[in-house]
Parts: structure tokens; C-alpha cells; sequence
């Protein structure tokens, strides 16, 4: 690394640089990069730039380093925010959380895992909760992460861990919930990307144990089709799967999975992998048969799923359908056997990733003295990939909801506020994306909302569903018609971080997402106990907090049709989810984490000045420093003022009032002003009264301590 020289290494706090513009900006985050200074404020918001190695500034030492002290008195890290966090909740403020935004490979599960080790080092004692909480992170990674183009360990679920502790600050344990895992990899992983780590994990680690692998009757000389065997290539990059496996299993151990489920579960995986090895043949238009030469899979996964070979046979090669009463089997088309096949796949697989969430949570439930609470919210950044389907649309539609949260918090909110309590500042304009969301999300007629129309409707097509939303928005101003020559099968959306085009194919059978009772029957009476657990319930489409705490979920029973009209499909739910997760994050105190991508071949020290001032841009980053540095981003009600601050001023004065309180710590005029109910301040002013509010208690602590022991 070069030489330091601390002016060419830019500013900490992009508040204090004397011009604002999106070069100056570009050019501060450019020059810390160089000097591994990957991290830098913009008054509370944190700003990190994905460093792609190891920096070395995350071990325990660092950790001490950082607790207790208050924000900004070190230079910005990730750990100063979790310790203020943390400290505010201590300090009995309400409920915290962190959000982490930034595009896919950013940086985002990285610097979630960065604040929960922080968290659970600053617990005090590695305690069981704490373990937990660690591992439990491990399980997620290998059931929800995959490679893609963009990232190679990226997150293809969204995670909400809400970290519970008790009124000393103990971790008492945690609560997770997730959205949306992406389905369609389950069966098809897109050209040079891979299916879930695990299953690779899977295969690596049994090489070296034979038992487990003829337990899952896994084979060596097997080619997996849902794994893309042609494409190798995706693989590399990613580094070896060796070890993986045992890691993983001392995961569900220390999770307190059961051998008898973790086996259970490991079968489903290969039940998955031989599902989709079954080869299906036609036999008159009409009906399909199961290739003869080939009776390895169905065998297997039968066997692995503890059905009876004559009850897969069944669900295999037909459906049945229930007229008032009566149950008749039907025989599947070709094409119909193939895709009710996948759905299987993509069932087990889905229920089971809901499986370990809740019981990462049931084993990890917090105590009732764990009041408190510390979020941290790590979802899939957004998306443009050469071909995009309903997962990126969701995606991408996660991310406008929650740049509207944060344009909500940090701009509209803090100026309307300005104004009703009379403080004098100047209107700083930011870009809105209200039209955005409200094309994507607003009832009665929305993108999303004509979708689950469509697939409420017997005949519904993702065609049909194309020329309704052409006719309904042909003029609205973030939608984009496809090109001229795609028309017919593409649309597109101008998001606050660019326009995507999206490929209409699958939409409506995507989000219906039917699945066959009668399959999910079967397993409920299969011989493999863990399987039995999986035809219970359905959370994958259940809103937050696993237990249904929203009033839909309980009439999707698994004997209802698809498509039947009021059972919510999977956009319904997720949007209900996100709706809840914002609400629930307006009642905390919001910390922001901008993640930053500085190049797009995941190397290190590469900063591309483009691709960064184009993030910059869509972050609207010139007026987050612009508000945070003109503004007045802390506010507390006088009462509040004083009661916390009277300590600064001597012992003697009587009466305390504010202006004597910002005199102690020589607060320029310009920095603070009083509004009808509050008292507003920057930065520069709340962080040496915070200071020296510190540093007084713990004097008079320590004055306590020795009055204490001198009258014993
Ligand atoms: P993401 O969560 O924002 O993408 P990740 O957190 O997975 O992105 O980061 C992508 C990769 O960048 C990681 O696998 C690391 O190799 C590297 N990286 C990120 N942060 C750090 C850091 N602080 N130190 C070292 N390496 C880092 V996505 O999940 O795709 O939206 O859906
Ligand atoms: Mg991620």
C-alpha cells in the first residue's frame, strides 16, 4: 500500500468537504479507496465501498476498539455504526435498525455479517443465542445463495434478522424473517450462473463419505441436470465446496436440527437433484410415460422421499381433479409432465428453506425479557441482467419501495418537520420515485395488480397480460413499451437506478405458482419424518414473521385450487410482506448503509469512476450530503434537551436552558437552532455534547465506585 498522506486520502465525513458536487464526491470516495479507506460518513449515513479482499480491520481488536465509543470520534467504520446502534438501544431509545442498500455484488451480506459479529462480540460472553445467531447465518448462506453473473455468493432471498436483547444490552436471541427465495434456479439455473451453494456442498462432501453418500444414493458418475453440468465454468470462481458440508452440518448441529431431520433433509436435496434426472416419454398426444431404460431416478427419488414407487409413478404422470366430490385421475401431457416435475423440485425445495427459517427461529426464540430490538435488513440488490423475468421485477420493486423509504426519512420527512416547527433552511429538491412504485404497486390498476388478475383467471396468459398493461400504460411515464420488434413479449420500467426490460414469459404460471395437492398429500404421509413436516405448512408464501400475522395466509389451504380467485399469488404476498417490513422499520430508528459496487469484475483496488458516479447518481448521494450538511439531521423535544444535556452545565446553575448548554461546547450559532417543540442540531454539534455527556457520567460512576468502597 502506498503512503498516506491524509489530505490526498479525501475527508471521513463528506458533510465537512467544502464543495458539494457528484465529482467532488466521486473524487473523495476514489481517493479513500486507494488507501483501503473503504468506509466514509455522510453525517450518520454510511457509505462502503466493496474493497473485494481482505482488509484486515474486522478482527477483535478492532471490535474494542470501537465499543463504547460514541459515532465519529474514529474514523468511519461499519462497527461504530452497529456500536451506536446498539448504544442507543441500550441507553433504553426505541427499537433500532440498520438498512443496507446497494446493487447486487455491492456488499450488502457482507456488511450484514459484519454488524452481527459486532453485535454478538459486544454481548459480552459468546453465549448460546449468540453462537446461534452466527450459525444460523451459515445454513441461510448455503440454501440461499448462489452464483450469478454479478456476484458469486449472491443473496437470492431477502433477510430481515432482528437481533433481541434484554434491557442490559445481552443478546437474548433473534428472530428472522425472509421474502421471495428465487424459485426458478431451483430447476433452471441461468446460462453461466449455479443452482444453491448446498447442493454443490452436497456432492463435494460426500466424496468423502461414502456412508452419507449411499445414504442419499448419490452418484459420482451421475450428471445432475439441475446442477447445468455443461457449464462447469459457472463453478470456478467460487472457490472449493471442501469442508463446506461439515461446516454446514456442525451449523444444524449447533441449531439444534435433529440427526434423524438433518438426514431427512439432506435426502430432500437428492431427491431434488434425481427429480430432475427423470425422463418422461410421450405416448399418443395425451398421455406420457416414464422413459423405461431409466428407472434409476424415479426409484431414487421415491426411495429418498419415502414414497412408495407406485405413489411417485402416480404423481408423476398425472393430476387429479376434484368436481364437487368426485376424484379423477388425469394423465399429464408431455410438456405438462416435465413442468409438474420441476414444480416438485422447485416445492421441496422452497419448503424446505422455510423449514430451517422457522426453526432457526423457534430454536433461537427470544426470552420475554428481551424487549428490545436491533433489525438489520439484507436484501437482493437490484437487478438488470441481458434477461429479466418476475424475480428480477420483485427484486428491483424491493428496492424502489425501499429507496422511497429512505427519500421518505431523509428528505420529505426531515423538511416537513423543518417547516412545522419553523426552522429557517433552505428546500433542498430530491429525485422522487412516488410514479415509479405507484406503476408498479398502486391499487386498484397496477403492474402487479393486473398480473395476480391474470392468473385469477382461468385462461389468463402471460400474452394477454402483456396487451393489458400496453393498453393500461402505454402512457404512464415509467413504463417503457418494448422495442419494436420484441413488443410482443417484453415491456420495460424506468427505475430510480435505470430502465429494465423484462420478458413476459412465465409471468402469470410464476406467480400463480400452482402446486399439486395431491403430491403435497402424499408426503404428508411419507416414510421420511422431515418430509412429513414439509407438507404441513406453507410458508414460503406466508408474510412476515413465519406465523401468519396477517389475515390471508390461513385460507391457503393446500387443497385450494391456484388459481381460485382471493388466494393470494406470490406477488400478493410478497408486496404485503415488504408493506409490513416498512411499517414495522417506521417505528425504529433508521441507520443507513450505502453499499457501493467500484467495478464490475469483483477486483480489488479497481475503482471505475463511472460505474461508481452512476450509483452516486441513482442514490441521489449530492443530496444526502447536501441535507446532512445543511440540515439539521438530529432533533429531540426540549424537554428531552435538557433532561439529557443539563449535566454539562455546572452544578449551581439552576436553571438550565439551551443556549448556555451550547455555549459549554462552543456549538456555533449556525449549527443548531430551537423550533416550537425541539431543538435541532447538526452533527458537529450532537457529537461533543454526546461526548461530554459520556465522559461526565463515567467520572461520576467512578467518583460512585470510590465513595462506595471508601464506606465499606
Ligand atoms: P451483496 O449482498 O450486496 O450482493 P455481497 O455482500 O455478497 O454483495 O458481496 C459480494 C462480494 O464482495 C463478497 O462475496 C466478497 O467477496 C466481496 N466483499 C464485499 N464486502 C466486503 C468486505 N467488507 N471485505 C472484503 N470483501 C468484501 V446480492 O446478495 O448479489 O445483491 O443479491
Ligand atoms: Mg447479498
Amino acid at each position: 500500500m502506498e503512503e498516506r498522506d491524509d489530505e490526498a486520502a479525501g475527508v471521513p465525513d463528506m458533510t465537512m468537504m467544502p464543495h458539494i458536487t457528484e465529482q467532488a464526491i466521486n473524487d473523495n470516495l476514489r481517493r479513500r479507496y486507494k488507501y483501503d479507506l473503504v468506509y466514509t460518513y455522510t453525517g450518520s449515513i454510511l457509505v462502503a465501498v466493496n474493497p473485494y479482499k481482505e482488509l484486515g480491520c474486522y478482527g477483535m481488536d478492532t471490535m474494542l476498539e470501537y465499543r463504547g465509543k460514541a459515532f465519529g470520534t474514529l474514523p468511519p467504520h461499519v462497527f461504530a455504526l452497529a456500536e451506536s446502534a446498539y448504544s442507543s438501544l441500550r441507553n433504553g431509545e426505541k427499537n433500532q435498525s440498520v438498512v443496507i442498500s446497494g446493487e447486487s455484488g455491492a456488499g450488502k451480506t457482507e456488511t450484514t455479517k459484519l454488524i452481527l459479529q459486532y453485535l454478538c462480540a459486544a454481548g459480552g460472553q459468546a453465549s448460546w443465542a449468540e453462537q446461534q445467531i452466527l450459525e444460523a447465518n451459515t445454513v441461510l448462506e448455503a440454501f440461499g445463495n448462489a452464483k450469478t453473473v454479478r456476484n458469486d455468493n449472491s443473496s437470492r432471498f431477502g433477510k430481515f434478522v432482528e437481533v433481541r436483547l434484554d434491557g442490559r444490552g445481552g443478546i437474548r436471541g433473534a428472530v428472522l424473517r425472509h421474502f421471495l427465495l428465487e424459485r426458478a434456479r431451483i430447476t433452471e439455473p441461468a446460462p453461466r450462473e449455479t443452482n444453491y451453494h448446498v447442493f454443490y456442498q452436497l456432492l463435494e462432501g460426500t466424496k468423502h463419505n461414502k456412508e452419507l453418500r449411499s445414504t442419499l444414493r448419490l452418484r459420482d458418475d451421475v450428471q445432475y441436470k439441475y446442477l447445468r453440468p455443461e457449464d462447469e465454468e459457472a463453478r470456478k470462481g467460487r472457490g472449493g465446496e471442501q469442508g463446506k458440508l461439515e461446516a454446514l452440518q456442525l451449523a444444524l448441529t449447533v441449531l439444534q436440527v435433529p440427526p434423524q431431520m438433518c438426514e431427512g433433509l439432506f435426502k430432500v436435496l437428492a431427491a431434488v437433484l434425481w427429480l430432475g434426472n427423470i425422463q418422461f416419454q410421450d405416448v399418443d398426444g395425451e398421455r406420457t410415460a416414464l422413459a423405461p431404460s431409466d428407472t434409476e431416478a424415479v426409484e431414487a427419488a421415491a426411495a429418498l422421499l419415502g414414497l412408495a414407487p407406485a405413489t411417485a409413478r402416480r404423481v408423476l404422470l398425472e393430476r387429479q381433479i376434484n368436481v364437487r366430490g368426485n376424484v379423477t385421475d388425469i394423465p399429464l401431457r408431455l410438456h405438462e409432465a416435465r413442468e409438474n416435475r420441476h414444480a416438485m423440485a422447485r416445492a421441496l425445495y422452497s419448503r424446505t428453506f422455510s423449514w430451517l427459517v422457522r426453526h432457526v427461529n423457534s430454536c433461537s426464540a427470544p426470552g420475554r425479557d428481551a424487549t428490545r430490538a436491533l433489525g438489520v435488513l439484507d436484501i437482493f440488490g437490484f437487478e438488470n441482467f441481458a434477461s429479466n423475468s418476475l424475480e428480477q421485477l420483485c427484486i428491483n420493486y424491493a428496492n424502489e419501495k425501499l429507496h422511497m423509504f429512505f427519500n421518505n426519512y431523509v428528505f420529505a420527512l426531515e423538511q416537513e418537520i423543518y417547516q412545522q416547527e419553523g426552522i429557517v433552511y433552505n428546500p433542498i429538491p430530491f429525485t422522487d420515485n412516488a410514479v415509479c412504485l405507484e406503476l408498479l404497486e398502486k391499487p386498484p390498476r397496477s403492474l402487479l395488480k393486473l398480473l395476480s388478475e391474470q392468473c385469477h383467471m382461468p385462461k389468463g396468459s402471460d400474452g394477454a397480460y402483456l396487451t393489458n398493461i400496453q393498453g393500461e400504460f402505454g402512457e404512464h411515464t415509467s413504463f417503457v413499451k418494448g422495442s419494436r420488434r420484441r413488443w410482443e413479449e417484453q415491456f420495460g420500467v424506468r427505475h430510480y437506478a435505470g430502465d429494465v426490460t423484462y420478458s413476459v414469459q412465465g409471468f402469470v404460471d410464476k406467480n400463480r405458482d400452482t402446486q399439486q395437492d395431491a403430491f403435497i398429500d402424499h408426503l404428508s404421509r411419507s416414510q421420511n419424518p422431515f418430509v412429513r413436516e414439509l407438507a404441513d405448512y406453507v410458508t414460503e408464501l406466508s408474510p412476515p414473521g413465519q406465523d401468519c400475522t396477517l389475515s390471508s395466509p390461513n385460507s391457503m389451504g393446500t387443497t385450494q385450487r391456484g388459481t381460485s380467485k382471493g388466494r393470494p399469488t406470490v406477488v400478493d404476498t410478497f408486496r404485503a410482506q415488504l408493506q409490513s417490513l416498512v411499517d414495522m422499520l417506521q417505528a425504529t430508528h433508521v441507520w443507513y448503509v450505502r453499499c457501493i459496487k467500484p467495478n464490475e469484475n469483483k477486483e480489488a483496488g479497481k475503482f471505475n469512476a463511472d460505474l461508481v458516479l452512476e450509483q452516486l447518481r441513482y442514490l441521489g448521494m449530492n443530496e444526502i450530503v447536501r441535507i446532512r450538511r445543511d440540515g439539521f439531521p438530529v432533533h429531540l423535544p426540549r424537554e428531552h434537551f435538557l433532561q439529557r444535556y443539563r449535566c454539562a452545565l455546572p452544578a449551581a446553575c439552576k436553571e438550565p436552558d439551551i443556549s448556555a448548554i451550547m455555549a459549554v461546547v462552543g456549538a456555533p450559532a449556525t449549527d443548531w437552532q430551537v423550533g416550537h417543540t425541539k431543538v435541532f442540531m447538526r452533527s458537529s454539534v450532537h457529537a461533543p455534547l454526546e461526548a461530554r455527556r459520556n465522559h461526565l457520567l463515567q467520572t461520576s460512576a467512578l467518583r460512585i465506585q470510590k465513595w462506595y468502597k471508601g464506606t465499606k
